[in-house]
């Protein structure tokens, strides 16, 4: 048994697992936590699969807050989909109680983890294949919006303060600049040209969401491609996953970042950044697989700010892979030398495209209007 492997069965001996542990590995897609998965066996020989999960305090100051959070979310879900059975293929995200009953535990050289069910015959995406992946992951996203339209937002709390917060992340990202701990922002001058000629645009939707012209819900706040379990048989997305940044904000961010991460034909890492393109038939199919679930609840004005809010996230985006690189890569796990000044110039290169194509992602969403 590895070291790991040894470390995963401790971790899983905590949970109120049945089974005798059978093994366990990484999970490295995902920029925040530490995910492993860990299998059981029962006495008839059938195999369990979980998935531990350690919470990345550095990125979340409050883990219990998150774990209370989830809990609720994870209930109020359950709750309707057994009622209504809008499930998609029947299976949702599960939280399993330490052995104290507690909905987490504290592993045995620290930190906060939890244990889900491992959603079965499915897998994630980094990047996009079709455009029925692109359909199916931005329908989940919506009908999860949906699913907890009617929880109140007070009930949510805020796990990370001014997550969208634009305006601030670009202002953390001149503080970074000005104190250039690392040396590295002599090497970035046309990214920080680039941004700085856009700052404008960073505080529009909250001040749109201050004069009262958008509303805040319970949002999930990270739609990444890779956040949403996708049949793998089918490219049915079955359930939508990574619930700890569900807090109040806007759906608009929500929408902006599927675009972000399921449009492009390479990873966000990809370090030839002249490949990097929002396809209009990616954003198509997106659009309207959000819009078949989210419309019910979304006004005209919304709509009509779905192109936009693509580019608002990409800039958003790559404001905190720029910022993060100056900082000496902190926040983000990284690869390799340079990485999140890769995945920066590929969301800059994504707000180039967007530029390019805002009117004919425009004319597309206004037809939503009408029907
Ligand atoms: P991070 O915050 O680091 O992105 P995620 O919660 O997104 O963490 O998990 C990382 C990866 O682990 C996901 O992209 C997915 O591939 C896998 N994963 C997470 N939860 C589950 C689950 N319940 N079932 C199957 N795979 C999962
Ligand atoms: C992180 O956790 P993950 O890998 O799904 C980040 C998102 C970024 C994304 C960029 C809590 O998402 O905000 O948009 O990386 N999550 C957090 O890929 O900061
Ligand atoms: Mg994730």
């Amino acid at each position: 048994m590895t070291e790991l492997v040894r470390n995963i069965a401790e971790i899983g001996a905590k949970f109120a697992i049945d089974g005798t542990f059978a093994g366990g590995e990484e999970v490295k897609s995902g920029h925040i936590n530490t995910t492993y998965l860990a299998s059981y066996e029962d006495d008839d020989g059938d195999v369990s699969r979980y998935i531990l999960q350690r919470i990345n305090e550095n990125v979340f100051h409050q883990p219990l807050v998150v774990m209370k959070n989830i809990e609720r979310v994870t209930r109020h879900i359950n709750r309707k989909v057994f009622r209504h059975k809008r499930d998609f293929s029947g299976q949702t995200l599960n939280l399993y109680p330490g052995r104290d009953g507690k909905n987490c535990v504290e592993g045995p050289s620290g930190g906060i983890w939890r244990c889900y069910n491992f959603i079965a015959g499915c897998r994630t995406y980094d990047v996009v294949e079709n455009t029925r992946q692109a359909y199916q992951a931005a329908k989940a996203f919506g009908a999860f919006q949906d699913l907890v339209s009617d929880l109140p937002v007070e009930k949510v709390a805020v796990t990370i303060p001014g997550f969208h917060d634009t305006p601030a992340r670009y202002a953390r990202l001149m503080e970074a600049i000005e104190s250039d701990a690392h040396g590295r922002a002599a090497g970035v001058k046309e990214e920080i040209e680039f941004i700085k000629a856009r700052e404008s645009i960073t505080g529009v939707l909250l001040e749109h969401l201050k004069a009262g012209r958008l509303t805040e819900r319970v949002t999930h706040n990270d739609t990444k491609l890779n956040n949403v379990m996708i049949d793998e048989q089918t490219d049915e997305a079955v359930c939508v996953i990574d619930l700890d940044t569900v807090m109040p904000g806007l759906a608009l961010y929500d929408f902006g970042d599927l675009i972000r991460g399921a449009t492009s034909p390479v990873a966000e890492d990809e370090q030839d950044y002249t490949k990097v393109e929002m396809r209009l038939s990616m954003f198509e199919a997106i659009a309207e697989g959000y819009l078949e679930t989210a419309r019910n609840f979304l006004s005209p004005f919304e709509i009509d700010l779905l192109p936009f809010s693509a580019k608002l996230i990409s800039m958003e985006v790559g404001m905190r892979f720029l910022t993060d690189h100056l900082e000496g890569d902190k926040y983000f796990k990284v690869h390799r030398k340079g990485h999140n000044l890769d995945r920066c110039r590929t969301q800059l290169a994504l707000v180039r495209s967007i530029e390019a194509q805002e009117e004919k992602m425009l004319a597309f969403v206004k037809k939503w209007h009408r029907s």
